[in-house]
């Protein structure tokens, strides 16, 4: 990994001059400290790493060799390495908007100057071409319709979500090109409440046409209540991925959209880590249905139900659970699912919870069992539509055949209570993508229209927990495939450009996560694919997975084969050690057929639509004679790669949220916690690439037939090359403002803008001619 604060200075080709420029001495775009002499003469700032790891800022009193001793901020004074001091920004820079301006570029200036708009509640800042977003953990008042309509005037350019959200739609209009904005960060980063601002404001700016954009604000009550859940990390932490599209007629209004959800971690359903909670709809239904609803489901309270006590956790603090319901049951209506649906999908959520408290006695030897005849087996079974008894023999036996008879036998404990959660998990999971079906139906919006679209993209965060599974194997291989969308678009494809036009370019070095993807995706020696190969045979187990990705993988510098089940990863955002327990189990996730079939001959509408599409699946899985079924971890690769499809077919806007602290506590800064993510992301190298980069290209040809008309000079040879530079010359852009490619002009920060103005100018003058000489005429 590149450690930025603690290198060496390199000198930088694609430096430019900065309003502090230390009189050539010391180009911004480098992280120099060659002239540290310079910096003693004049009392200047310096950032010294202290001993217990902070970064202090003071100013040299002597350099000797090596060592330099530096009288800090505090007044104390210091005796640090000299090669290790790193350049600080004058007071004039001190809380910038965008970390691109100030004049050194280093960890600890990045860092101060974060830390310093946190402080005043100035939680966004631009990293360039990033939105750099800050979690408050606490309300600051810059959501209002106030702010709305300041950033639709362009009133402000402070960092904003509303800002990123303006420029993608006014992207979107100018240009006829469908917009994505891609947020990503750490497990309660802030992720999803940006996506949310974001959505208010688009839906500010699109209102107005028939009342989609509050139907579309209604989905995050809904969908938080069935697929985001308390974890240690997060008291709202998303466990599914969501990519909202939302689409605008071509005079710039909502028309509709369509919501896309990724791998919902439907384990969280029967098994809970101390301390965390299961769904959140689950306590709001227990917490606020009324009492007709109550007895209609026998509903008791949250406590006495096995799937939700387990974890020893039923509330959040700050959270009525019983209001949530009440939010949740208006954004339904909104939404238009209708009562009738609304009580069949409680029914749902009911039978769910009763399923976990049915029971099973031993009646033999060798371990088999029997359900027990009890409330929470007659519950279940009622809620779902099937007799009790049926559902006894669904989740306790299973049917083998034995020469040309199928013989029903008993299941051993274990398996019962598998088949059982199986069953609960089926039934959630179904029951969320109906609920997604059913809101896309809602929002699609009726005639279609050529109109463009704005995707915003909100996925479950990097997870590293003390114990982590196939979940957090899914997950973070998901941030995986984002973070290389975010490398390349501004790291690889910037810099890959410039030299493919042959201009003067310093590579900026970063780290690529690529060999990490490689690590998930190579076939037939990647994670997943060696996962569904053992997940093929018979006689596989945990131990026989860790072997194989141990023998296998070990020359991956990303794999470090440990020991038992025992994995770790080294993920772009840390190492995570995994326990392949129960990989290939959740990765298999099969159904017993009789579980199914019981499914399919219930009497419950919403079981009997879930049974029905099951059976549609496997039946195409045969006539594709895609044999054996689809894994899971097959599954959502193939979902993610559509996923990076679609987004490829969009322009970009990046907002990368930071946690600055693990408590979800307000005003606690950890710098070393934010430094890391810093690093992560490559925030430095992406504000190294986009200061000394060329935002502005046009091939020669488009330049010179935009602006050519404009040159004075009328001795310049015809052809789109020597057109632009007598055009640059014309208009006196600095050398240093731009380069000439083979096949395009790349320009600096700014530097069109002179252009554009002149050309407006004179091609107002020129109507405003046409017009006289037509009122003459006439
Ligand atoms: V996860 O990957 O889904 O576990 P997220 O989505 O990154 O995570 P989330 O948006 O849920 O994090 O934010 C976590 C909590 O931080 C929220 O519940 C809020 O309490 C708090 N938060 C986040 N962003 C803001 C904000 N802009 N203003 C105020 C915020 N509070
Ligand atoms: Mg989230």
């Amino acid at each position: 990994r590149n450690s930025f604060g603690s290198k060496k200075m390199r000198k930088d080709a694609n430096a430019v001059d900065s309003p502090y420029d230390l009189e050539g001495k010391g180009k911004v775009g480098c992280v120099e400290n060659d002239n540290i002499g310079y910096f003693t003469k004049n009392k200047l700032h310096v950032w010294c790493r202290l001993s217990n790891g902070v970064w202090g800022s003071g100013t040299i009193r002597s350099t000797s060799g090596e060592e330099s001793v530096v009288t800090l901020s505090n007044g104390n004074v210091v005796k640090v390495s000299t090669s290790e001091l790193l350049p600080a920004n004058p007071g004039i820079l001190e809380g910038v908007n965008d970390l691109i301006q100030l004049s050194y570029l280093n960890e600890p200036s990045l860092l101060h100057n974060l830390k310093h708009r946190y402080s005043q509640d100035m939680i966004y800042s631009k990293a360039g071409p990033v939105l750099i977003a800050v979690n408050p953990f606490k309300d600051v008042q810059i959501y209002g319709k106030d702010f709305v309509t300041s950033y639709r005037q362009k009133a402000t350019d402070s960092s904003h979500v509303f800002a990123i959200a303006d420029n993608a739609y006014k992207e979107m209009m100018n240009d006829g090109v469908n917009q994505s904005i891609i947020i990503s960060g750490e497990s309660g980063a802030g992720k999803t409440e940006i996506a949310k601002f974001a959505m208010q404001y688009l839906a500010a700016l699109g209102g107005g046409n028939g009342g989609k954009e509050c139907e579309i604000l209604q989905t995050h009550c809904i969908l938080e209540a069935f697929g985001n859940a308390k974890t240690s990390r997060n008291d709202n932490s998303s466990r599914f991925g969501k990519l909202t599209e939302i689409r605008f007629t071509t005079l710039g209004k909502i028309s509709g959209a369509k919501i896309q959800t990724f791998l919902l971690e439907k384990s969280r359903v029967v098994q809970l880590t101390a301390g965390e909670r299961s769904y959140h709809i689950f306590y709001q239904l227990c917490a606020g249905a009324p009492p007709t609803l109550r007895e209609r489901l026998n509903l008791k309270t949250a406590n006495e139900y096995n799937y939700l006590v387990q974890s020893e956790c039923l509330v959040i603090n700050g959270v009525d659970d019983a209001q949530k319901f009440q939010k949740l049951k208006e954004a339904l209506d909104i939404v238009q699912i209708c009562k009738e649906e609304q009580e069949q999908a409680f029914a749902m959520l009911a039978a769910v919870l009763w399923l976990g408290n049915i029971s099973f006695q031993v009646i033999d030897k060798e371990n088999h069992v029997e359900a027990s005849a009890d409330e929470a087996l007659t519950s279940a079974a009622r809620l779902m539509g099937c007799a009790a008894d049926e559902l006894m023999q669904a989740i306790s036996t299973h049917r083998i055949q034995a020469g040309r008879d199928r013989i029903c036998e008993k299941l051993t404990l274990q398996q019962a209570i598998d088949t059982r959660d199986a069953l609960a998990k089926f039934v959630y999971a179904s029951l969320f993508d109906w609920l997604v079906e059913q809101i896309n139906k809602s929002l699609e919006g009726g005639k279609k229209d050529n109109g463009r679209s704005i995707s915003i993209l909100d996925i479950y965060g990097f997870e590293s927990f003390k114990k982590n599974n196939f979940e957090q194997l899914c997950v973070n291989y998901a941030n995986e495939r984002l973070q290389q969308h975010f490398i390349r678009h501004l790291l690889k494809l910037e810099q890959e450009e410039y030299e493919l036009d042959g201009i003067d370019w310093t590579k900026v070095d970063f780290e690529d996560n690529q060999e990490c993807l490689d690590l998930f995706e190579k076939k037939p020696l990647g994670l997943l694919s060696l996962l569904d190969e053992e997940s093929n045979l018979p006689n596989s187990t945990d131990f026989t997975l860790a072997n194989k990705l141990r023998q296998q993988l070990n020359s991956n510098s990303h794999f470090r084969g440990d020991r038992g089940r025992a994995f770790g990863v080294r993920h772009f955002a840390g190492e995570v050690l995994y326990d392949t327990n129960c990989f290939l189990h959740k990765n298999r996730d099969a159904l017993n057929p009789e579980v199914v079939q019981l499914l399919s001959s219930c009497n419950g509408q919403l079981s009997q639509l879930f049974a029905k599409k099951m059976l549609n699946q496997s039946l195409e899985s045969v006539i594709s004679l895609d044999a054996p079924k689809q894994t899971v971890g097959a599954k959502f690769k193939g979902h993610l790669f559509k996923l990076m499809h679609q987004l490829e077919n969009t322009r970009p806007h990046f907002i990368c949220c930071l946690k600055p602290n693990s408590k979800q506590l307000p005003g606690t800064f950890e710098e070393d916690l934010v430094l890391q993510q810093l690093r992560c992301y490559g925030i430095l190298e992406v504000l190294r690439v986009s200061r000394s980069g060329y935002p502005t290209r046009m091939t020669h040809q488009a330049f010179a037939e935009r602006y050519g008309f404009l040159l004075l000079e009328t001795n310049v040879s015809q052809d789109p090359l020597s057109i632009s530079v007598a055009l640059l010359k014309q208009f006196n852009v600095p050398p240093q403002m731009y380069q000439i490619g083979y096949s395009k002009l790349f320009l600096r920060t700014g530097q069109i803008s002179a252009l554009e103005d002149r050309r407006k100018q004179v091609l107002r003058g020129i109507i405003g001619v046409q017009k006289y000489f037509r009122g003459h005429r006439a």
